[in-house]
């Protein structure tokens, strides 16, 4: 991994930061901690200080499949991280329930009481346009794990994420199905209620429009729904050659359920919410042929990623999953921006955060820009005797 020098707009950005300290009581006090400042720096780096790292995470309700892999993804990786040895962290998770009311409870309870360094999380882009501008407003950075949604890294200076955007994701899986399986006409079925599932929908149009895909039937649900008689009988009239789907896995599995029992054998396609052993643990058969564009591949050969997956295994007794990974590549990456100048302040973790180039990742390769955007190249997967596997397309 390299770093980028500090640039005069990023020495800009830290000293207007810096004067906003003076006027917020949080930012005052984290800017101000010299025991968070230690010595050396990279590997060298030591700070006596234990540096507190907050993760507000969905560990129960609907979001809980992706949730609790991240918390064991996040958990392992600062395992390691202290064994390490030089910087000493304290990993302070709280659940979010999968409401945005919680969420800014959680926020707010590591931003105030545990005066942490930096956050991860939250799970959902649907809390995460409320809880980042809690964020931003304290001066505390956040990195987003699974907040795919577009616009996310616009809420503000001290937001980032690893998120591989669904608008990424979805214009790999779409072209790939349509190289691999040669498909021409398609319906587009989507969860208008979620921010995530519905900007996803506008990438899946602007998409399937590059790439002359003919849209036949285009209908909206909403997340709580579990009846999609009426939409799926449209997609079943159409005789569509596959079926584009935005939606969060709690709906997902019933819905692709329905979609098989009405004989609609029309493969299925999706983005990053697809990309869980849930989801395929609960379709079971139903979730053969389903194609997923996302961040992670357990068959990628990644840096380090045979050694993620044996480590994960040996301490949870299950594989892990694309959010586990996303939340694991996200403590080396605040570990990375803390030793950077071995300053774990709120203010260096977030102007270092912005300065990670090309980081060889279990991801890929991935960088962080100063606007909070990542970059790395996505995954293509179909699902095959009920395992993912890359999809050459
Ligand atoms: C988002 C997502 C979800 C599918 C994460 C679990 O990508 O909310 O942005």
């Amino acid at each position: 991994m390299r770093f980028k020098s500090i640039s005069g707009a990023g020495l800009a950005a830290l000293l207007l930061a810096a004067s906003a300290a003076c006027v917020s009581e949080d930012t005052t006090n984290a800017s101000s901690d010299d025991s968070l400042v230690g010595t050396g720096t990279g590997d060298e780096c030591e700070i006596d200080e234990t540096v507190k790292i907050g993760a507000v995470l969905s560990l129960t309700e609907g979001a809980a499949f992706a949730g609790l892999y991240q918390q064991e993804g996040i958990e392992l990786a600062f395992e390691e991280l202290n064994a390490a040895g030089g910087v000493e962290y304290e990993l302070i998770v709280e659940d979010d329930k999968t409401s945005v009311e919680d969420s800014v409870v959680a926020f707010e309870k590591v931003i105030n009481r545990d005066k942490v360094s930096a956050i991860v999380g939250p799970t959902l882009s649907n809390m995460a346009f409320t809880t980042f501008p809690d964020a931003e407003s304290a001066g505390v950075p956040a990195l987003g794990i699974s907040t795919t949604a577009e616009g996310i890294p616009d809420l503000g200076d001290y937001i980032f994420r690893n998120s591989l955007p669904e608008e990424v994701a979805l214009a790999a899986s779409i072209p790939a199905a349509k190289a691999t399986l040669g498909i021409t006409k398609v319906a587009v079925l989507y969860d208008s209620a979620d921010e995530f599932t519905a900007s996803a929908y506008n990438t899946i149009t602007d998409v399937l429009a590059e790439e002359d895909i003919e849209v036949v039937v285009d209908e909206s649900f909403e997340t709580a729904d579990t009846d999609f008689s009426a939409q799926l009988t449209k997609v079943k009239d159409a005789d569509v050659d596959a079926v584009i789907l935005s939606a969060l896995p709690a709906a997902t599995g019933p819905l692709v359920k329905q979609a098989r029992d009405l004989d609609i054998t029309a493969p299925i396609v999706g983005g990053n919410a697809f990309n869980s052993p849930v989801l395929v643990g609960t379709l079971e058969d139903a979730a053969e042929g389903l194609i997923v564009g996302g961040a992670w591949s357990a068959d990628a050969d990644t840096t380090g990623n045979a050694e993620f997956i044996a480590n994960y295994m040996e301490k949870y007794d299950r594989e892990p999953d694309q959010f586990a990974a996303q939340a694991y590549t996200a403590a080396y990456m605040i570990d990375q921006a803390v030793r950077a100048d071995c300053d774990a302040n709120r203010e260096a973790v977030k102007d270092n955060l912005g300065q990670i180039l090309e980081y060889d990742s279990i991801l890929g390769t991935i960088s962080l820009s100063e606007s909070g955007e990542v970059s790395q190249e996505p995954f293509v997967q179909i699902v095959e005797n009920g395992e993912f596997k890359l999809l050459e397309g």
